[in-house]
């Protein structure tokens, strides 16, 4: 049977049709009587109904992938954070407004019934949003491609603040369902764990084939969500493997009589992808995420190379059909699991299952923090991957053989070198088998990549200078434009239509509007609208009234000391002193009044970062209560950072910061979000913000702060943190207040440690050395809002400016530079 002569009912697209479509659904799929239908019941229908318009265009581009035979990217990620799909795909399937009018009729509100999806938070923070944007921008472009990553079944832990500190619950966003899913449990592959490794009879080892016995197996089955393009047919398939226990239960304790211990061991097995890990930033040695990075890596390479063996006899044009990238090292294990199947199951010889692994991989670095580099004890691998150890050791061994041919006997270039850092106890270096392993390593910015080449990879960038490249991130101007910001959006397409939204560089257009006194206008509205929608939301979650005419001074991001969440603080109680001398003395203050706003989760182990969520929300209470200070200055911690709530966030922001010690900030992509939303930044000259600077014009962001040269100048004469606090009248007195307990009358000496940390440890990140820049480079800040036409023209040419930070271009550059992919065509 063809396609042809298959028939089925395709989805009308007009209101009455949606409408008999979403009442089919509530009846028929959710089993719902409309009269005690729930919201949920509503949004799950809905969805389902949604879900619909994506199917057909789904198969179509699967078939014209085989049919073309493409090369397929394979994105490799332990994280997506996908956030919500509901109004993602209404607008990519481009039937907003007619849903909207269905549900009305109904008697439904579909913004209320949006706001009820839960947030796919499969993902931590940047890493994991990237991989979101890719996926979206890959699908726009038809770039035949595959997100590959963990059905974790909690996601990022909610966060909830109880007297100003943070408290996690799980978040289980499964509870009601996930309407986007399509389990596939006929796609499941045995992930093996444990057991030994035998010399295979008749191979001659080392490097030769070998088997791995004795293991304890766990199955990992699909589900697919797809991954709809914008403004074209194309769509991509994200799959995400979840663990079951290979035997439903086990029947030898169960025949003995054990039934509690047969149950038990089949929960042991699906652990493995029952939760997300916290980025911790000191990577604990922690087993279960040796069996995740494993258990996601084996699934998905088994799988592509069923799917290339479906169209091709041998592996000659493996590397002309795949494509595997790795997102940070998290997926590394994918290296040795290729080599392994190569070797032990398809019966290649070392050198071929080599060769096409290099030309297979590519890899992108994210960070360059030496504690953020992973590792994993030998004696770890070996025990639960013994096969794998075996192999990357063969693979130290050939290129440390290789090597010495090349330059003789270095014993401390070998020890550099290595894959197995042999200082303490031995750990693999995972970065450093990635690119061995990758025909193409990539940073996230300028600034990062070069650092990259300079600090972690030194040594391997003067072997393989040809593999190291940029690829400066991006974001989705659909989900961060489109769908964040309705005001600015509709603007936009009013004055220089809709094309922006698939070629981010028609922004551009907006440059000479930035003189025309409606346009500004018509631009501060839109910010108004935003700000307002905020409002709302800090008012019925917080109980806090803010004015939309101050200042929206904004950091949201995940708490950590190199992100300086601390410098924001100082500043903030700075102000807040100025107000009350002010006030004391009966002069009158002209102070631009400002609302700042933090959010962020701090990893549950981070200590620090949990004391700097405290002390934010002390300084809150104390300053929001003190009466002397009115509407001058507000300050906010909203809680439980995500996707759903950066929506409501960046469009309202007037202010964004950036403010990491210059080199700490790998790229930052939620400066983007908010440049291009109309906010302008103050920031270091670090990550991507560099960039920014470049394409916005130097004289429309605010950068300070010491250079990344002059950081490492100040670290290496030796910093001297206690000199500038006593050199500077504010600083001391602010820095005195939160030591003394000003924040914390109950408890004085709770921030001694933060004290402690910028006075007399020699902060890591140079809070003090950046102060008196920062406070006036804020100056220069709050002179420019005093004029709110200079300021709009600014934000203007901002969001004019942002088009090189579309994910689109990045994608395009990925499939040009590293994947070699080409589109897919659908006729
Ligand atoms: C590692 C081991 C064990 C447990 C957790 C982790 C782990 C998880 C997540 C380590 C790191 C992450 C996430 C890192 C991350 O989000 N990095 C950010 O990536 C962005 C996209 O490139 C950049 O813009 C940011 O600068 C970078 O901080």
């Amino acid at each position: 049977m063809t396609i042809k002569d298959f028939a089925y009912d395709h989805p009308d697209r007009d209101v009455a049709a949606f409408k008999r479509a979403v009442a089919n659904k509530l009846i028929y799929a959710v089993g719902k009587d409309p009269v005690a239908a729930s919201q949920d019941d509503w949004l799950n229908a809905t969805s389902q109904a949604v879900r619909d318009q994506l199917v057909e265009r789904w198969m179509m581009t699967t078939r014209a992938n085989y049919a073309q035979d493409l090369k397929r990217v394979y994105y490799l990620s332990m994280e997506f954070l996908i956030g919500r799909t509901f109004t993602n795909a209404l607008l990519a399937v481009d039937l907003y407004d007619t849903v909207r009018e269905a549900l009305a009729d109904f008697g439904v509100d579909m913004d209320a019934l949006a706001e009820r999806e839960p947030d796919a938070a499969l993902g931590n923070g940047g890493l994991g949003r990237l991989a979101a944007c890719f996926l979206d921008s890959m699908a726009t472009l038809g770039v035949p491609g595959m997100g590959y990553g963990i059905r974790y079944e909690y996601g990022m832990f909610r966060q909830r603040i109880v007297d100003g500190q943070q408290v996690e619950t799980p978040d289980y966003w499964l509870t009601r369902g996930n309407p986007w899913e399509f389990q596939r449990p006929e796609v499941n592959y045995r992930v093996r764990f444990g057991g030994h490794v035998q010399k295979r009879e008749g191979t001659n080892a080392p490097y030769g084939a070998a088997d791995w016995v004795d293991t304890h197996d766990v199955l990992a089955v699909a589900y697919d969500t797809i991954i709809p393009g914008y403004g074209t047919q194309a769509t991509n398939t994200l799959r995400l493997w979840s663990a079951r226990a290979t035997e439903e239960i086990d029947l030898s304790a169960f025949n003995r009589g054990n039934y509690m211990q047969a149950v038990e061991s089949k929960n042991h097995s699906e652990n493995v992808s029952r939760v997300l890990y916290p980025d911790d930033s000191t990577p604990s040695g922690r087993e279960l995420r040796l069996h995740q990075e494993y258990f996601f890596c084996s699934a998905s390479v088994q799988d592509l190379l069923r799917r290339y063996l479906r169209n091709h006899k041998t592996f000659d044009q493996l590397s002309e059909k795949v494509s595997i990238h790795l997102n940070d090292t998290h997926p590394v294990l994918a290296v040795p699991e290729l080599m392994r199947l190569l070797l032990d199951e398809y019966g290649l010889t070392w050198d071929m299952a080599w060769a096409h692994t290099q030309k297979v991989f590519s890899y992108t670095n994210h960070t360059l923090m030496h504690e953020a580099l992973e590792t994993w004890p030998v004696e770890m691998l070996g025990r639960i991957l013994p096969r794998h150890l075996q192999i990357i050791y063969d693979i130290n061994a050939k290129f440390l053989a290789a090597v010495t041919q090349k330059v003789g006997n270095d014993v401390e270039l070998m020890r550099r070198l290595s894959l197995v850092d042999e200082a303490g106890e031995r750990r693999v270096r995972m970065a450093y088998v990635a690119v061995l392993a990758s025909h193409s390593i990539n940073g996230v910015s300028g600034l990062h990549s070069e650092l990259m080449k300079q600090s972690i990879f030194s040594d391997f960038a003067k072997i393989f200078p040809e593999r190291f490249n940029n690829k400066t991130n991006g974001v989705t101007p659909r989900r961060w434009l489109a769908q964040a910001n309705p005001p600015l959006a509709a603007l936009l397409d009013q004055r220089i239509g809709k094309g922006w939204r698939r070629d981010l560089s028609q922004l551009e257009a907006l440059r000479p509007m930035a003189e025309q006194a409606a346009f500004v206008r018509a631009f501060r509205h839109a910010k108004r609208e935003n700000k307002l929608r905020l409002a709302n939301w800090v008012e019925q979650h917080l109980k806090i009234d803010i004015d939309t005419d101050a200042m929206f001074d904004v950091q949201v991001k995940r708490i950590h000391e190199y992100k300086r969440q601390l410098l924001n603080v100082l500043h903030v109680v700075a102000r807040y002193h100025r107000i009350l001398d002010a006030q004391a003395a009966g002069t009158p203050l002209d102070i631009v009044p400002r609302v700042v706003v933090f959010a962020g989760k701090a990893a549950s182990a981070y200590a620090m970062a949990k004391l700097v969520i405290r002390l934010i929300n002390d300084v809150a209470s104390t300053i929001n209560a003190d009466a002397r200070v009115g509407k001058l200055l507000k300050v906010v911690f909203l809680p439980n950072y995500s996707v759903s709530l950066a929506e409501t966030i960046m469009p309202a922001a007037d202010l964004s910061e950036q403010i990491s010690t210059a080199g700490t900030e790998a790229s930052g992509t939620g400066n983007m979000k908010f440049a291009l939303n109309g906010a302008l930044t103050i920031g270091t000259l670090d990550g991507a913000n560099v960039e920014m600077r470049e394409n916005v014009g130097p004289e429309n962001i605010f950068i300070f702060g010491n250079t990344t040269p002059e950081v490492a100048d100040i670290r290496a004469r030796g910093y001297q943190p206690r000199e500038i606090y006593e050199g500077n009248a504010e600083l001391k007195r602010v820095l005195d207040a939160i030591r003394d307990g000003a924040f914390s009358a109950g408890e004085p000496a709770r921030y001694q440690g933060i004290y402690d940390a910028l006075v007399n440890w020699g902060d890591h990140y140079l809070l003090l050395a950046d102060y008196a820049s920062y406070v006036a480079k804020q100056a220069e800040v709050d002179a420019l809002y005093r004029d709110s036409d200079a300021w709009t023209r600014m934000a203007i040419l901002n969001v004019a400016g942002m088009g090189a930070f579309s994910s689109d271009r990045t994608i395009a550059q990925y499939a040009h530079e590293i994947w070699h992919t080409k589109p897919v065509v659908l006729s």
